[in-house]
């Protein structure tokens, strides 16, 4: 369209330079052979000439040219000056109101408007807004940050040994007005473990933002756990249910990275030893055992154990020693060989 027409000229002995016409087949010879066929003399971005080939002139201000080989250059619109002679691209038309960030300036309407939701610009003073990667968006319109670009992906029903859950865009911060809900039911004859190793709700929020673990969607029903509020201190407990329904809320304002549950779910005949196990102070007191807690590996070793006791006593010697501080052994040894004697 005029692009074509602006680049190659409107004269019928205007071609494509591919095709070669007006040049000798000694100068096509000399050309490198790597790289894009260029013949050389085209005029640079940010220049042109009446034919496209040097002597070259630098595109005049309020103009742009982003090719080579060009016979003019783009003006801006919108009677917008560049910021110097030569421009190679509309970013280099100034804006005739410096846009904070944000913002972008509409070079029609000469105002900023504020970037649409899915997009965000860093820098001021700029004529775009740049797109969130991948399968995020933003909060509101007019973000000004990448990290502002959040994924909202949550929810779901939970596989039925173990799995975790994770508030959405986490470990960045959740996205506003989240709605997730997630169900885990459980194989016959099989409870529910869960370990929250941290989780960071705002404090300053009123409780508008929460993660609540229940029997069923209803208010009334056996509830496990619920917090509106940040934990730095690991904690297990058992689900009182034996399905567990889960939902996690956030409002508009105000949010934090949220959290990554672990569960595992366990044979009901060693609910008395998983009680002792998660109800001893022990476990929690020692700054060695809430790293426990809180490291991927560890949890899933433990979860093995638990969720089948007589793995304990697959793990050589060495392996447990490499894996778990003494102190945590000795209390999971203690409470399993006592637990399992019987069957051994
Ligand atoms: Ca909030």
């Amino acid at each position: 369209m005029c692009e074509l027409t602006s680049a190659w000229g409107t004269g019928p002995h205007k071609r494509p330079l591919t095709t070669a016409e007006g040049w000798g087949m000694a100068s096509l010879r000399s050309l490198p052979h790597s790289g894009p066929f260029l013949p050389p003399g085209l005029c640079q971005p940010g220049e042109y000439s009446a034919d496209g080939f040097a002597p070259c002139q630098l595109c005049a201000l309020g103009t742009f040219q982003p090719d080579v080989g060009r016979t003019s250059c783009l003006p801006c619109g919108g009677g917008l000056p560049t910021k110097h002679l030569g421009a190679t691209s509309f970013q280099d038309c100034e804006t005739r109101v410096q846009c904070s960030p944000g913002h972008f300036y509409n070079t029609t309407t000469h105002r900023c408007i504020r970037c649409p939701l899915g997009t965000y610009q860093p820098e001021f003073g700029k004529n775009n807004c740049v797109s969130c990667p991948g399968n995020t968006t933003t909060d509101f319109d007019g973000s000004t940050n990448i990290t502002q670009c959040k994924n909202r992906k949550c929810g779901g029903e939970l596989g039925d040994f173990t799995g975790y859950i994770e508030s959405p865009n986490y470990p960045g911060n959740y996205p506003a007005n989240s709605e997730c809900t997630w169900t885990i039911n459980p194989p016959p004859k099989r409870r529910i473990l869960i370990v929250v190793p941290e989780i960071f709700l705002p404090i300053e929020d009123d409780c508008g933002d929460y993660l609540v673990m229940r029997k069923t969607s209803s208010a009334n029903s056996v509830t496990t756990y619920e917090t509106c509020q940040t934990y730095e201190r690991p904690i297990a407990f058992t689900s009182r249910s034996k399905k567990l329904w889960i939902q996690f809320k956030s409002n508009e304002g105000n949010s934090a990275r949220g959290f990554q549950v672990p569960y595992v779910t366990y044979d009901e005949d060693y609910q008395e030893l998983i009680e002792d196990i998660v109800r001893d102070g022990r476990l929690y007191a020692s700054e060695n055992h809430q790293e426990i807690l809180k490291d991927k590996k560890l949890i899933k070793a433990l979860f093995d154990v638990l969720a089948h006791p007589q793995n304990y006593f697959k793990y050589t010697a060495q392996e447990s020693r490499e894996m778990f501080p003494r102190s945590f052994i000795r209390l999971l040894r203690s409470k399993v060989s006592r637990f399992l004697r019987p069957y051994k």
